[in-house]
């Protein structure tokens, strides 16, 4: 199973590892995908979506589930 968002502010190289850096820390053994042209964030390996969607919002960004 997997947890998706999509987060419209994450526009580059550097946001992509903020993002993966902050969900990897929430979610310790979490696989994150990134799919930038889409700004679409895919989790899987963790079923702590809401804890997910607060590490990347206090990174900054503003994730939508999808
Ligand atoms: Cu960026």
């Amino acid at each position: 199973m997997s947890i998706e968002f999509q987060v419209p502010d994450m526009t580059c190289g550097h946001c992509v590892k903020t993002i993966t850096g902050a969900v990897t820390h929430a979610a310790p053994g979490a696989t994150v995908t990134v799919d930038l042209p889409t700004h679409r964030v895919t989790v899987s390996g963790t079923d702590q979506a809401e804890k997910v969607e607060a590490a990347i919002r206090d990174a900054g960004y503003e994730p939508a589930r999808v």
